[in-house]
């Protein structure tokens, strides 16, 4: 079988490299890590070797190549017959990818003024308006993913949404310890 590469951002910024880094790393599954810093002259081109985007994650299989972080959850998913992706009940499969969905192509206010970046504890600051609302939108979507909806969603579908929102929560708390400790182990950049 051929060689399981992902190739990631830097895993302290790049919260797009975290959804199947943290997945591939929760279900143990193997890879080869390729990390390419991000925005530094030469970037594109690098990245464009393994990713018809020219953006990362992208997982590399040989000739396959998979360059969008929810499809490569998917393909991980239905090629590890062991692992539970999307739950098989119809009405939970519907609200982890309306989840899922909305983390991928929401909270546009969110991304401008609260990129990632684990390691560092913010000092507390004013918000845009905007910000605040889409806080209150993630913690809804976070509150349907973990109380009510958490008889629906398996842990894997609730995994790629806390993976996607580890840029929301400004360095504190349970879920971004856990994050950073898993994300930073061993890592110095
Ligand atoms: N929808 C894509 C988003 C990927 C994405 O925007 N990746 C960013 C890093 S977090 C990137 O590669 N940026 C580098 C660039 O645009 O040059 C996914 O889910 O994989």
């Amino acid at each position: 079988m051929a060689a399981r590469i992902l190739v990631i951002g830097n895993r302290n910024y790049s919260s797009w490299s975290l959804r199947p880094w943290l997945f591939m790393k929760q279900n143990a599954i193997a890879f080869e890590e390729v990390c390419i810093p991000l925005y530094q002259a030469g970037s594109k081109e690098r990245l464009l070797k393994y990713s018809p985007s020219g953006k990362v994650p992208v997982l590399v299989e040989g000739e396959i190549r998979i360059w969008d972080s929810l499809a490569i959850l998917e393909y991980l998913a239905e090629t590890h017959p062991g692992i539970r992706g999307w739950p098989a009940d119809t009405i939970a499969r519907a609200t982890a990818r309306s989840a899922c969905a909305e983390m991928h192509s929401g909270f546009p206010a969110l991304r401008e003024n609260l990129s990632m970046n684990v390691r560092k504890v913010f000092a507390p600051r004013t918000w845009p308006a905007e910000v605040g609302a889409g806080r209150v939108a993630l913690h809804r979507l976070l509150g349907a993913s973990r109380t009510g909806g958490a008889r629906l969603l398996r842990r894997n579908a609730r995994l790629a949404v806390d993976a996607g929102m580890a840029r929301g929560r400004s360095g504190r708390g349970r879920d971004a310890a856990a994050v950073r400790d898993g994300a930073l182990k061993g890592r110095s950049r």
